[in-house]
């Protein structure tokens, strides 16, 4: 049985990418292993966003969270700031991650661009996403396409910590899917769907409606070709409809490719496709969104299992580098 853990930010609405990039393959490893799923709510601080958004985004995330499958009688589903762990450990990790590693993080760099005021925490955000693996002596973590720098960071933590110090966590790996690790924005799909970047037609919510997704997939960017093949790079448009249709479906991308004489029919199939994946989330979400005092006691439930998990590897981590218990 191994370990996995992944975390998602409650900074926006929940998109196409996040569920199939992420939460998808959370709810597929959930029966098997020992798992872990947070909102990682003080992830979201290290970009401007209103407090009562948070709160209110925090438990919506967990809505959108069980909605799509993950079983809470299984998992350990909780938030990451009512885990105190997570900070203290943090800081043990910032102080032996160095800034050369950190400037590297195309993450940062991609954010920092786009806001006028940086925040230290968006540099140091890799961090106390090492932080929040470590912890749980993960073995895997199912992330996205591109968070798999974040992981290269956590791993050169673990091991340089365990080299230093002595052996103290367990050195994670990153398992992204073959399909759908990186879904693109279908109006600029040059670039990821991603919630914090305002593209209301590129970006297909977990929660639209089947007449917006339907809209927004029949209106996405092609190429004034008329050919459909699978070429990302030089076809990236209809290549992302191709994935999104082929994960959606289980047809490999190759062979939908081969199904289609034009841009039309395979919108609409990728429409159909996608409504048909998201409608049972969006009802269910609906549903559990009526009794948030249940939401709210899975969270609290979750939060003391994670305590009990995460108290024994800081303490050893902090014993480890030398400071003293109270
Ligand atoms: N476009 C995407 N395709 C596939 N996977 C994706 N993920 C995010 N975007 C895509 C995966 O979703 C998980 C949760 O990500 P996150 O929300 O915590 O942060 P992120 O990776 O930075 O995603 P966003 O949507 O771009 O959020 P903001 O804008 O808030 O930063 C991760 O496993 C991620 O890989």
């Amino acid at each position: 049985m191994a370990t996995v853990f992944s975390g998602v930010q409650p900074s926006g609405d929940f998109h196409l990418g996040n569920y199939l990039g992420a939460f998808r393959n959370w709810v597929a490893a959930q029966g098997d292993n020992e798992a872990y799923f947070c909102v990682v709510d003080l992830h979201a601080l290290t970009l401007d966003i209103d407090p009562e958004e948070l709160r209110r985004r925090t438990i919506d995330s967990a809505v959108i969270l069980l909605a799509v499958g993950l079983d809470p009688e299984v998992v350990t589903l909780f938030v990451q700031s009512h885990v105190a762990e997570h900070t203290r450990l943090a800081w043990l990790l910032e102080c032996t991650a160095t800034m050369g590693e950190l400037s590297r993080m195309t993450q940062y760099k991609e954010k920092a661009a786009r806001g006028e005021m940086v925040r230290v925490g968006l540099f140091t955000y890799p961090a106390l996403m090492a932080a929040d693996i470590l912890l749980y002596q993960v073995d895997e973590v199912p992330v996205g396409d591109d968070q798999r720098q974040h992981l290269e960071l956590t791993r050169d933590v673990a091991i340089r910590f365990n080299n230093r110090y002595g052996p103290t966590f367990t050195v994670p790996r990153a398992t992204v899917p073959k399909l759908g690790a990186r879904v693109m924005d279908l109006q600029h799909p040059e670039r990821k769907m991603s919630k914090s970047v305002d593209s209301p037609m590129g970006t297909v919510g977990i929660l639209d409606d089947p007449g917006e997704v339907q809209r927004k997939v029949m209106r996405a960017v092609t190429d004034a070709e008329t050919t459909v093949a699978y070429d990302p790079e030089r076809k990236p448009g209809v290549s992302n409809l191709l994935e999104l249709l082929a994960v959606a479906t289980g047809v490999g991308v190759e062979q939908a490719a081969g199904t289609y004489r034009g841009y039309g029919q395979l919108k609409r199939d990728v429409a159909d496709a996608v409504v048909a994946l998201l409608s049972p989330i969006r009802e269910r979400a609906l549903e559990l969104g009526s009794d948030l005092g249940e939401v709210e006691r899975i969270l609290s439930v979750g939060a003391a299992r994670a305590r009990e998990a995460a108290a024994p590897t800081y303490a050893a981590a902090a014993r480890a580098i030398g400071l003293t218990s109270p």
